[in-house]
């Protein structure tokens, strides 16, 4: 294995001293904003997880390497280049092999925190199904990987860009728990509500803690979604988006944008018709899902 991972001096410390760790994706540093924002921000989310108790695990594929943990350069480096392969899991083999870079999807960096074996991942909002997919059977591989990997993933629900009713009702086929933080209601990423509720609402840290070691030595592996809304103060108005989105798609399948290009096509789209407000309110709320990551990790480590 040490043939394809790397990893970083900050994370190597943490497991030798059994520390918390925080994993966390790389697809929204290439394709979420531009140079030097990208690493500003991809900093400050992991200085966040640091000043509560947590050491960041950022995952990305550089060198021919996963990289579980990036150091600043690494981060700089990476942040600044350009061709970045958006990988999710079945690019993964074919990105090593060729040494090529590659920005790792939540089921990319969830499978790769599963084998460095970082039990919380936190990003902005899942994948899922998206909508139209009786025609297009657009089905995103994070689905699939919440089935099959154990690490838990805190997010502020799924993409708003999605099927959300269809999207819940995979994760209920698979088996994947949906959890509400002090919420009963499924965030829609940049809203804090949506016309979905979750399984469950846990309003205790500690709670979500054990659900997970029982969920775990049960044997029943996969993730859980502990589904965080946006903080109050960023969140968007829900039928001014919704009219957005919607329009936005119509206009993406007028282009023919399709598969794995979609969703980067969708939320860049988004930003400008919110003159980079969803911008704003992404970093947020990634920021407020790695505090509440990172709290997470410390709870779950701690027994
Ligand atoms: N953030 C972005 N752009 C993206 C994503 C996040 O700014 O494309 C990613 C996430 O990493 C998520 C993925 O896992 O979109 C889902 O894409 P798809 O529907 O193609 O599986
Ligand atoms: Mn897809």
């Amino acid at each position: 294995m040490r043939r394809y991972v790397s990893y970083s001096e900050e994370v190597i410390e943490a497991m030798k001293y059994d520390k918390p760790l925080v994993a966390l994706e790389s697809t929204i540093i290439t394709y979420g904003m531009p140079f030097p924002e990208n690493v500003q921000a991809a900093r400050e989310v992991q200085q966040i997880v640091r000043d509560h108790g947590a050491v960041p695990a950022t995952i990305a594929i550089m060198d021919g390497k996963i990289k579980i943990g990036l150091s600043d350069e690494e981060l700089e480096r990476f942040g600044d280049s350009k061709g970045v392969v958006k990988a999710s899991r079945r690019d993964i083999s074919y990105l090593i092999a060729t040494k090529k870079p590659g920005a790792t999807t939540v089921a990319a960096s969830m499978f790769f925190a599963d084998l460095a074996r970082i039990r919380v991942f936190t990003t902005g909002a899942i994948g899922g199904v998206h909508r139209g997919v009786e025609e297009t059977m657009d089905i995103s591989a994070d689905l699939d990987e919440f089935a099959r990997t154990s690490v838990a993933v805190v997010c502020s629900g799924a993409k708003s860009i999605l099927d959300l009713g269809k999207t819940l009702e995979y994760l209920e086929t698979k088996g994947v728990p949906v959890m509400g933080y002090q919420t009963d209601i499924f965030p829609a990423f940049y809203t804090r509500s949506s016309a979905h509720h979750v399984d469950y609402q846990i309003d205790d840290i500690d709670m979500i803690a054990e659900m997970l070691r029982v969920k775990w030595n049960l044997g029943l592996e996969g993730s859980a979604i502990i589904a965080n809304p946006i903080p109050e103060q960023y969140a968007m108005d829900e039928q001014y988006m919704e009219k957005l989105v919607s329009d936005a798609l119509q206009e993406a399948k007028e282009l023919g944008v399709t598969g794995k290009e979609l969703t980067p096509h969708m939320l860049k789209k988004v930003q400008q018709l919110t003159g980079g407000k969803s911008l704003e309110a992404n970093i947020a709320l990634v920021k407020s899902n790695a505090e509440l990551a990172a709290k997470l990790a410390v709870s779950f480590n701690g027994n």
